[in-house]
């Protein structure tokens, strides 16, 4: 009962922030994101009827602590699902996500776990519930089920049932790229769990977070269709913005930016200015990427490189979904 799958990480355009239920995972906003070729997770799951609990290696070292309650609380729904409780796993991940780069790994983790999982214990599901499933282990895996372009849907029922993501457009759909910028100080102080809840109880910019959703995200949507990467990317930089003001206001009020965070961004809207068209957006955490087209690659990678501060600057072209190996 083994099965191994590969789930590529995303990078959210439209940005899922806050939750309304914290044990199933349900987001207070829809959100739209690509998924990213350069960045994945392999897993393998092996359950063995002989096993008394569940074992998780990362690039071959043994986890415990969190990440493990994390993984073995998330085999724990497949097993519900799948009726055998008592059918313990070993899994083996590897990420071909550097951890420098500022990528949550739990996305393509959660996808490529669920992936495997599933598959492993003897389940087929569509990737409809597949992303349903994954959305339990961490919101933003729910996309990483979909290659290219993926929304997920915030639905409104309590059970979760009406809470995925769907595919919007496939990643051949349009070849725009990701810069992933590198900091040499990525000091993160509040996690993005963390930093979700004390924004949606306590930052009065919340409101008008939630009310902009429908409008970027109808608006995002009609851009990427007719492939206007100018409006594509400004609505991108406007949500991140907009994501990112609402933790100032929060109480006690925060920031991901570093000093050289600021700086990035600058230089992204000096490249614009000099008619280069690139935008970043930002997560929870210092990091940023840039979007940008295939023409400009040499100019947006050298400009990105010379920022001090900057020790790398990775580049990735949309992705495909989840697949078996
Ligand atoms: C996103 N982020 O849409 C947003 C933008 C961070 C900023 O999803 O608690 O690791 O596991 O559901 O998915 C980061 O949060 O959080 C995130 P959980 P997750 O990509």
């Amino acid at each position: 009962m083994k099965a191994t799958a590969k789930a590529h990480t995303n990078i959210a355009l439209i940005k899922y922030w806050g939750k309304r239920d914290e044990a199933l995972i349900l987001p207070t906003n829809s959100s739209l994101s690509l998924t990213l070729d350069g960045f994945f997770t392999t897993t393998t799951v092996d359950f063995q009827a002989n096993l008394t609990r569940d074992q998780f290696m990362l690039d071959d070292k043994p986890v415990e602590g969190e990440s493990y309650q994390r993984v073995s609380n998330f085999l724990d729904i497949i097993r519900t699902m799948a009726g055998k409780e008592n059918l313990y796993a070993t899994v083996h991940s590897k990420n071909d996500v550097p951890t420098a780069a500022g990528f949550a790994s739990s996305a393509s983790g959660f996808a490529a776990l669920a992936a495997a999982g599933t598959k492993a214990i003897g389940m087929q599901l569509d990737n409809q519930e597949l992303s349903r499933l994954t959305r339990q282990g961490s919101g933003s895996a729910s996309r990483s089920i979909y290659g290219g372009f993926a929304e997920w849907e915030m639905g409104d029922k309590t059970d979760g049932s009406d809470s995925f993501a769907v595919p919007v457009a496939p990643a051949q759909h349009w070849d725009i790229r990701v810069a992933a910028v590198v900091l040499s100080s990525t000091v993160k102080k509040v996690s993005s769990r963390a930093g979700m809840k004390r924004t949606v109880e306590t930052s009065p910019f919340y409101s008008g977070w939630i009310d902009s959703i429908p409008k970027d995200l109808r608006e995002i949507k009609d851009a990427i269709k007719t492939k206007d990467f100018e409006k594509t990317g400004s609505i991108a930089e406007a949500n991140c913005l907009k994501m990112h003001a609402t933790t100032l206001a929060a109480n006690p009020p925060f920031t991901y930016w570093h000093d050289t965070t600021m700086r990035v961004m600058q230089t992204v809207q000096e490249m614009k200015e000099k008619g280069i068209p690139a935008y970043f957006t930002i997560d929870a955490g210092p990091n940023v990427k840039v979007l940008y087209l295939p023409e400009d690659e040499g100019k947006v990678k050298e400009t990105l490189r010379t920022i001090p501060g900057v020790t790398d600057v990775i580049l990735s072209k949309p992705g495909q979904g989840i697949s078996y190996l």
